[in-house]
């Protein structure tokens, strides 16, 4: 077995910041070394069979992205990057593991849905991976499969209130579900936007003409996300089931969870980098040579972008840092614009919705930092530490600690990273374009070690497909 140290670099957790060095025997963290603490005065940078120089630079414990699509079938095609490529984008951008979200089919058995998601995955990832179960047909077959998830290593299911015959739940199937949340421990994870009524006025935009993609913003309207979280919330109390909203991007969604954290509810929420940065203003501005108003195509995703003069991204900034947001994912769904996209042209509501960020989330995170929205710590918590606690990975991920796995970080916080597909810029996710083109970052991913294997070392990648796991994971440790 390897035995790694890092030495002379600040390692930050989300409670604080020491200068320390991280003893790596094998897989695991063995230690965590401060000056004047070193073991009993052995020269420990000796024993080892590497030592990796971090001075200067911050040691984080691994990313965690717990809400991507690989593969997701979706829009009439299929989310464009594989397990492959997608977590080995994510390694490039320091995150160690994903929470990808196996699909029920309406029709389908959960096992067979959840086998088919093994199927893509396994042998395929580069960093270690575990699933969410959608349940796409809450049914008396699907409720009582739900109840054997926990054995899978699966402690949290999403249920859709938007997508109308594709993934949605009406409001009994949903109280139905949260019954056996409640029962079973497991998260109800809720994608909360009122989808029939977004339906409506989605036709009614396209019958007067109104067929561009920034028209997607308008039907999915805040008023929507809205209502549907206070109804999830309501339900979540009712059934007394624990609710985990997802990409919330709406300041009055937030205010609802607020709201209900305030009665002590145990109702947490994630909001994703594109609802911190971009806006529906760039997406209306958005024009191109080869694509027109279409371009704004790159930013279609549901939940919307919202607008920056009604003030949503400083209100998910803010609930970051009072912890009425606890965490930060990606929801990654990349889709390319030539064969995809393309699909809604003349017709928004035919443009697959998602957006890749996957390999960016850390960087994006950090210049909240570096802004001064976010301290070092909270940056630590958004990003990994909360991601591990909420979808019960804590201990073995998220922490750098003795016993935890050693999936480590450095970055380099006066290193540069361009953002972009355009020319002299590199990415590594399956996308012909960037939803993030152009954006100049302040710090670097310099190494990314998974389980104590060093999968990247500068912009070089050393790991190979099947260095992923499979985690099970246990219930929530985040719950009130
Ligand atoms: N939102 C997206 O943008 N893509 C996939 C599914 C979803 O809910
Ligand atoms: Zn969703
Ligand atoms: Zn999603």
């Amino acid at each position: 077995m390897t035995t790694t140290l890092i030495s002379g670099g600040t390692v930050v957790s989300a409670t604080g910041r020491a200068a320390a060095d991280v003893l790596i025997d094998g897989e695991r963290i063995v230690a965590v070394i401060e000056p004047g603490t070193a073991l009993l005065g052995t020269d420990v940078a000796a024993s080892v069979d590497r030592v990796i120089d971090a001075t200067g630079k911050y040691v984080i414990p691994g990313g965690i992205d717990a809400h991507t699509h690989m593969q997701l079938p979706f829009g009439g095609t299929e989310a464009s990057d594989t397990f492959e490529t997608g977590t080995r984008a994510a390694a490039h951008g320091g995150t160690t593991s994903i929470i990808d979200f196996a699909v029920q089919s309406y029709g389908q058995r959960i096992e067979d849905g959840l086998a088919a998601w093994h199927e893509k995955a396994s042998g395929n990832c580069a960093i270690d991976y575990g699933f969410h179960q959608i349940v796409g047909d809450v049914n008396a077959d699907s409720l009582a499969a739900m109840k054997r998830l926990p054995d899978e290593g699966i402690s949290s299911f999403k249920l859709f209130m938007a997508y109308p015959g594709v993934f949605y739940s009406d409001d009994a199937q949903i109280l139905k579900a949260m019954q056996v949340s409640r029962e079973t421990g497991l998260l109800t994870m809720m994608h909360a936007e009122n989808g029939p009524a977004i339906d409506v006025l989605a036709q009614q935009l396209v019958d007067a003409g109104n067929t561009d993609p920034y028209y997607h913003g308008i039907a999915r309207a805040w008023e929507m996300e809205e209502e549907a979280t206070h109804r999830a919330i309501m339900l979540a109390k009712l059934t007394g089931a624990p609710l985990y909203v997802v990409h919330v991007s709406a300041k009055q969604a937030v205010e609802q969870l607020a709201w209900a954290r305030d009665k002590g509810q145990n109702v947490f929420g994630e909001t994703c980098p594109q609802y911190l940065y971009l806006s529906l203003e760039d997406q209306l501005g958005a024009s191109s040579d080869e694509w027109g108003a279409f371009e704004g195509a790159k930013w279609v995703c549901s939940t919307p972008l919202r607008s920056r003069a009604e003030g949503h991204q400083h209100s998910m900034w803010q609930a970051l840092r009072t912890n009425d947001l606890q965490m930060v994912s990606t929801d990654h769904c990349p889709f390319c614009m030539k064969d995809q996209k393309e699909l809604g042209l003349g017709d928004f509501r035919k443009i697959p919705n998602g957006i890749g960020s996957i390999e960016h989330r850390m960087d994006l995170m950090y210049q909240g930092v570096v802004t001064g929205e976010i301290t070092l710590e909270r940056w630590v918590e958004l990003t990994s530490t909360t991601p591990a606690r909420m979808f019960g990975l804590y201990g073995r991920k998220g922490v750098i600690q003795p016993g935890a796995d050693a999936d480590v970080v450095v970055y380099d916080p006066n290193g540069h990273t361009s953002i972009g597909y355009g020319e002299g810029r590199t990415h590594h996710m399956n996308m012909d374009h960037s939803a993030w083109e152009g954006y100049e970052i302040d710090g670097h991913v310099d190494t990314v070690l998974s389980r104590g294997k060093v999968i990247v070392d500068g912009d070089r990648y050393l790991g190979a497909k099947g260095d992923g796991k499979y985690l099970k994971r246990g219930l929530s440790q985040y719950l009130i």
